[in-house]
């Protein structure tokens, strides 16, 4: 599938990547824009489920991509619908108005299918809803956004690599994790960094730290071991890393350039 995708690349006037505006740095994919960049073809960077970042933090990404690396950017939240027409228009000015051919591609759950869905105005691409139906993309589709543009739709089609939290943000799939909890944990404490408030809010419950939320989660939804009556913290932990990847979850990282800078001043 990738191979094909990289043929898709080769014949297209654009790609955009699809990134989560939570962890733009993280779900950027070198391989693929090492592809894009030898293949002489512009990149536009996506920074999608911008609803769940605060937005000077979205703007800081883009000036960071614009005056670190001279990369376009647009910033969107795909289900709220806003930022899609600032989207369509870049598109255009870097298609310089001509027909073109746009390919979108990311790590799986990026959001690629809801971002493609909102540029048509209307529900087309399928979008991978529900928590069964992880991966929903399984094949690459062709779509018409408006008389000048088509969009190749991709699979999730780079496989999330790096540690456990970093294959975990890249969108690996939490049915698929044999030990779910220390990705989960992991995830949980990354979170936290920036904002604890954000998980009481998801899931209603307080908690002193992470163990405790998977514990609290559990009880709360009624999922316990049957042999042990203990709270089943690998169904929470999975719960949690599935509401991760739908978008349910809202944090943020800063900008390399802003690491250093009191995160207290800037909200
Ligand atoms: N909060 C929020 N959630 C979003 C946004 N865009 C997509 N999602 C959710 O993220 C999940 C994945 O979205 P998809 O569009 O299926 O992602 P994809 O990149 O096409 O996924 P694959 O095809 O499996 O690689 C879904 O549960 C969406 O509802 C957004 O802008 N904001
Ligand atoms: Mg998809």
């Amino acid at each position: 599938m990738l191979g094909k995708v990289i043929q898709l690349i080769k014949r297209s006037d654009l790609v955009v990547e699809v990134l989560d505006a939570r962890e733009p740095s993280l779900t950027r994919s070198k391989k693929i824009e090492d592809i894009i960049v030898k293949n002489y073809k512009n990149i536009l960077l996506v920074l999608n489920k911008g609803d769940l970042v605060p937005l000077w933090v979205l703007k800081a990404w883009k000036d960071y991509f614009k005056t670190e690396e001279n990369i376009e950017s647009v910033y969107v939240s795909a289900t709220s619908h806003l930022g899609t027409k600032i989207l369509r228009d870049t598109m255009k000015s870097l298609l310089k108005g001509n027909k073109g051919i746009v390919v979108f591609v990311g790590y799986p759950k990026s959001g690629k299918s809801s971002v493609i869905n909102a540029l048509k105005g209307r529900h087309s691409a399928q979008t991978s809803a529900h928590p069964l139906e992880y991966g929903y993309t399984k094949s690459i589709q062709l779509f018409k956004i408006d008389n000048k543009i088509y969009a190749w739709d991709t699979p999730g089609v780079i496989p999330p690599d790096g540690n456990e939290l970093e294959k975990t943000i890249r969108g690996y799939n939490a049915d698929l994790l044999e030990d779910p909890v220390k990705p989960a944990l992991m995830l949980i404490n990354r979170v936290i960094e920036f904002s604890k408030e954000s998980l009481i809010s998801v899931y209603k419950v307080d908690f002193n730290n992470p163990y405790e939320l998977l514990e609290r989660i559990a009880i709360r939804r009624g999922w316990f071991y049957k042999s042990t009556k203990e709270p089943n913290i690998d169904m929470a932990a999975r719960a949690v890393i599935r509401d991760y990847h739908e978008g349910k979850i809202a944090y943020y990282t800063l900008p390399p350039s802003l690491y250093r800078d009191d995160k207290s001043n800037s909200i």
